[in-house]
């Protein structure tokens, strides 16, 4: 808890002290092995020559960035995993502008992507509608039109849940991929990144001007909650050392009532020597 708090407070120093830049920042966030590195890949047109590394084996270890001309890509690694790694997907959460939400659908978001879902819910406020955008990833499996099954399952909950209605995509980047390099257009579209790529566009152009003034505000919502906690943490500390505290102090006042009778016992036996030591001397 106390680490967490530490953690939080450095990231929140570092953000404010460097700054995230000019450019909306897009970060992919979800459990590990969803797709993100290589959606972010097709997005950034490293269509062979992939530049965040992707595999069948946990590969993103750190948060790494690419510039493009208009954003920023953010990629995370899947969260879920252990606490370092969450660490670092939580950083990119703080900086980003907009979270891709990437769910690979077996099936409907389990309870530890709504929890995750619950978390930007915390950061973005009444934003997260617009500063959320779903993807489920891997429509090249897809099978007899389960995805849009899935999908209308997945906004369900998160109206239930969550009491949001993000945009959702669907998309495989591996069908883009084959798309662009056996220059099949059809194929290309089918894939889903090219009318996502598009709305990214025109989502960073949308929120380009505010960005500023949003991660200002976000960060002082985060600096309050940050002071509210410490506090809290604090008042847990007080809490449990005046609770250790009390076996002792129920031994001390039993010592010293022992102590308090001993010397009323003294006292009277010392009367009772005196007197002996009167008559001895009257002899
Ligand atoms: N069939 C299929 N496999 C994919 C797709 N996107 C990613 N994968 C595979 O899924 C695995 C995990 O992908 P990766 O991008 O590294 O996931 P991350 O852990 O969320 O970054 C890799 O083996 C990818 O090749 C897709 O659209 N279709
Ligand atoms: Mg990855």
């Amino acid at each position: 808890m106390l680490k967490e708090l530490e953690n939080h407070c450095n990231r929140l120093l570092t953000e404010t002290q460097a700054g995230n830049g000019a450019k909306p920042r897009f970060a992919a966030w979800g459990l590990v092995k969803a797709g993100k590195s290589s959606l972010l890949n097709m997005l950034a047109g490293r269509i062979t020559d992939e530049y965040f590394k992707t595999g069948v084996v946990r590969t993103t270890r750190l948060n790494s960035e690419l510039e493009t001309n208009q954003y920023v890509l953010v990629d995370t690694p899947g969260l879920g995993i252990d606490q370092d790694d969450s660490e670092q997907a939580f950083k990119g959460l703080d900086s980003a502008d907009v979270v891709l939400f990437v769910h690979s659908p077996q099936g409907e978001f389990d309870q530890e992507e709504i929890d995750l879902i619950v978390k930007i819910k915390a950061a973005y406020k009444e934003e997260t509608d617009r500063r959320l955008v779903l993807i489920l990833s891997q429509l090249d499996k897809d099978q007899n039109g389960a995805m849009d099954s899935i999908s209308s399952r997945i906004m369900e909950q998160l109206q239930e849940y969550v009491g949001i209605q993000p945009i959702c995509f669907q998309i495989s980047s591996t069908r883009y991929q084959k798309g662009i390099a056996e220059n099949k257009p059809a194929l290309t579209q089918k894939s889903g990144i090219p009318a996502l790529a598009q709305y990214l566009n025109t989502l960073s152009l949308e929120i380009k001007d505010q960005l500023e003034s949003v991660r200002t505000s976000r960060q002082q919502i985060r600096k309050a909650q940050l002071l509210k906690d410490i506090d809290q943490a604090i008042e847990e500390e007080r809490q449990l050392l005046s609770s250790l505290k009390i076996p002792y102090m129920e031994k001390i006042s039993a010592f010293n009532q022992m102590m308090a009778e001993l010397k009323k016992d003294f006292s009277s036996h010392g009367a009772e020597i005196k007197a002996v030591q009167k008559k001895i001397n009257s002899i």
